[in-house]
């Protein structure tokens, strides 16, 4: 059975094939979907897969399910795996954490002789982010049929590119059949806030979240011939909405950012015609986060009143409240040896899943407590750690049939 040590050296040896894809020579990680840089990592999944026996197969929505089982009869079981796409210049390990941590853990059962009574698939879902076509989750959302297929198909990048584009064809959509072969999902991810004080902890929830486009429409006008009060400028109207989602999200103890913008004609010398920003809002319940998009959308309402602009809000991505199973949380925190069980603001293709599988996560410790920026980080120790606990819920939930779909998960005996 592979030490500590040795599990360490091995986690950092296979780490090392991805840390190179995708790299951005000013800091972090730009692997958008479908980009050259995660097709790498696709190829890398497949490889891995391959070099275990694994069958591989393709969704029709990008997802890729890799499966581990005694007959072939194809993905089914228990999932596990996460997504490889990043934010730009993200971090190494939001993700590709997950899916190397996944096929680690198949080794390790193995070295141990152990063979799963149910099978064991690993999962690469596509666009987590929705860094490229704006939608977070989208591939499970299309596997789960939690978007249509043709909503998604139409759905474009920064270059205008459709998704349906990327595909050559519209997303095969919602496939119960897949979704209905799966026992539970357990996804392993870094953790991204710096709650954890030892290796690894259970998620409890995933805060409800959304992100939403405001569109100020403004008059286009001369920098330096335009008098002040002749303005009707938009980027004022923007920066009010940010001032404004900040105020109001402190007073919720909720989270508000505006990390994106986009400027018309965006030239030095014009007042600009238009400024196009994204809220990401978030909050402990639903309550709170719909008390602050509306707080904020009414101030920024008003603003724009007094600035002869107009501002138009669009819902474009959100996530209800997701409470994992209670007693899969309970038993997998026990299991692992009474670890914490905690809440967390990112969400994940496990919220989705959520409502379809009896699902889980594994946190791994992130001593900066940074993500979605380059300076995230893991020890190769935390994530062999990270690792053996996988494995050892994996062997738990393979060991015999888990789940009648209709009662739930099966009781620990
Ligand atoms: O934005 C999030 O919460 C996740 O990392 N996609
Ligand atoms: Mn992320
Ligand atoms: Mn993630």
């Amino acid at each position: 059975m592979s030490s500590d040590l040795d599990l360490a050296r091995t986690f950092k040896e296979v780490w090392a094939e991805l840390s190179g894809i995708g790299r951005a020579p000013d800091g972090g990680y730009l692997r958008f979907a479908w980009s050259p840089a995660e097709v790498a990592l696709r190829d890398w999944f497949r490889a891995q897969a391959a070099a275990r026996g694994m069958p591989v197969i393709n969704d029709g929505n990008g997802n890729l399910f890799a499966t581990w089982s005694a007959d072939s009869a194809g993905p089914g079981g228990v999932l596990t795996g996460s997504h490889f796409d990043s934010v730009p210049h993200g971090g190494a390990f939001d993700g590709p954490l997950g899916i190397v941590s996944a096929f680690l853990a198949v080794d390790l059962l193995r070295e141990l002789g152990f063979q799963p009574v149910r099978p064991i698939t690993v999962a690469a879902f596509a666009e987590e982010e929705g860094s490229r076509f704006g939608v977070a989750c989208l591939g499970s959302r299309l596997l789960t049929g939690a978007i249509d297929p043709a909503r998604a198909a139409a759905l474009t990048d920064r270059d205008g590119l459709a998704l349906g584009d990327v595909f050559g064809a519209a997303p095969a959509g919602a496939r119960p059949d897949l979704v209905g072969a799966f026992d539970a999902y357990v996804e392993l991810h870094v953790e991204q806030g710096r709650a954890l004080t030892q290796p690894v902890g259970v998620a409890s929830a995933i805060w409800p979240h959304g992100r939403w486009r405001f569109d100020v429409a403004g008059e286009g006008n001369h920098a330096g011939t335009t008098l002040m009060s002749d303005r009707r400028d938009p980027m004022l109207t923007y920066a009010f909405t940010v001032l404004a989602a900040n105020k109001e999200a402190r007073l919720r103890d909720a989270h508000a950012t505006v990390g994106r913008v986009e400027v018309t004609p965006n030239a030095t010398n014009a007042i600009p015609s238009a400024v196009r920003g994204w809220l990401d809002a978030r909050a402990a319940d639903e309550a709170t986060l719909a008390g602050l998009v509306e707080a904020v959308a009414k101030k920024a309402t008003e603003r724009a009143g007094r600035d002869g602009t107009a501002i138009r809000f669009t819902a474009e991505s959100t996530t209800g409240e997701v409470r994992f199973d209670e007693g899969l949380a309970a038993r997998l925190a026990t299991l692992l040896g009474d670890v914490p069980i905690l809440p967390t603001g990112a969400g994940h293709d496990a919220g989705v899943l959520s409502a379809h599988l009896p699902t889980a996560m594994l946190f791994v410790r992130n001593p900066t407590g940074v993500s979605h920026a380059p300076a995230e980080s893991a020890t190769d120790e935390d994530c062999a750690a990270g690792v053996r606990a996988l494995a050892r819920v994996l062997q738990e939930l393979s060991s015999r049939p888990l789940v009648d779909h209709d009662e739930g998960v099966a009781g620990h005996e």
